[in-house]
């Protein structure tokens, strides 16, 4: 495959506070129908109208493209956003995070990350053992982009989920973006809920347990949500990390399994 690729990143704002944003990885005859459906999703969105939208595509040099496989995917049925906050502490944990930075990050999360106390638009970059934030720009956190899922791995786990009831753009946009998290330099496990109003769901990955998912890490209704890339400080290189992470083109063209709900 030799074909140009294009790097599409979306953000949408609104006083200067986070809407929305959406990135993909696509050949050039789709970044048109692309762009025009992350328009119209930033201007529907759950969080607000915004005052501001942003689009950027890029080309990728076709060289750098990597290609990948997707974590396998768990759900663990809690009932309610306590179980569901108890054990993806527990699951941290056992991914290797300290309690105290796995504690002190979830908090960051529920009361809103950003210097406002609203959400960030990028992730948390966290010591796993400390719980130190590592982000140079703490407002802002870290964007993890050129990702995406091939179009025929795409087809693929669309039926898979369809037939589990969980094909929707969140599991899907969520599962690229963990993988490629997954394969940063010093990585120890990702944290995860939406900051969408209406979505609750939320998830733990770990390369031990691919992606864990809990359908309550918060209540309907509230804006706060983020994500937290948790790292090895044992020769954590960050020029490194970020490089990985904001540049890094990587296609996923292989699925992983979708277990039946843990018990
Ligand atoms: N890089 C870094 N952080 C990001 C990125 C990114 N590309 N995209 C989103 N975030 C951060 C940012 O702080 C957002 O505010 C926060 O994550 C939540 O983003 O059912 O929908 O797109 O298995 O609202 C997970 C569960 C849903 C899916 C996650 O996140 C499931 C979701 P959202
Ligand atoms: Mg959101």
């Amino acid at each position: 495959m030799n074909a140009e690729f294009f790097s599409i990143r979306m953000r949408a704002s609104l006083g200067g506070q986070h809407i929305s944003g959406a990135e993909r990885l696509a050949t050039a005859d789709r970044v048109e129908a692309l762009t025009a459906q992350m328009t119209a999703r930033a201007l529907a969105h759950s969080r607000g109208v915004p005052d501001e939208i942003r689009i950027t595509v890029e080309t990728v040099p076709p060289a750098a493209l990597r290609f990948g496989q997707l974590p396998d995917l768990t759900t663990v049925p809690v009932a309610t956003v306590e179980q569901g906050r108890t054990a993806a502490l527990a699951e941290l944990v056992r991914a290797g995070v300290s309690e105290l930075a796995a504690k002190q990050t979830m908090a960051a999360l529920t009361h809103g990350a950003a210097p406002d106390g609203g959400s960030l638009r990028g992730a948390l970059l966290v010591d796993a053992a400390s719980g130190v934030r590592l982000e140079p720009d703490q407002a802002r956190g870290v964007r993890a982009s050129h990702m995406d899922l091939a179009p025929a791995a795409e087809a693929e786990l669309r039926a898979v989920l369809a037939s589990r009831g969980l094909d929707n753009e969140h599991v899907r946009e969520a599962l690229a973006l963990a993988a490629k998290v997954m394969q940063m330099p010093g990585f120890v496990a990702e944290l995860c809920w939406s900051d969408d109003p209406p979505y609750t769901a939320g998830y733990v990955t770990s390369r031990q347990r691919g992606y864990v998912r809990y359908p309550h890490l918060k209540q309907a209704g509230d804006p706060n949500g983020g994500r937290a890339f948790f790292v090895q400080p044992a020769g954590f290189d960050l020029a490194a990390a970020l490089d990985f992470l904001q540049r890094t083109p990587i296609l996923f063209d292989r699925i992983g399994a979708i277990h039946p709900d843990e018990a």
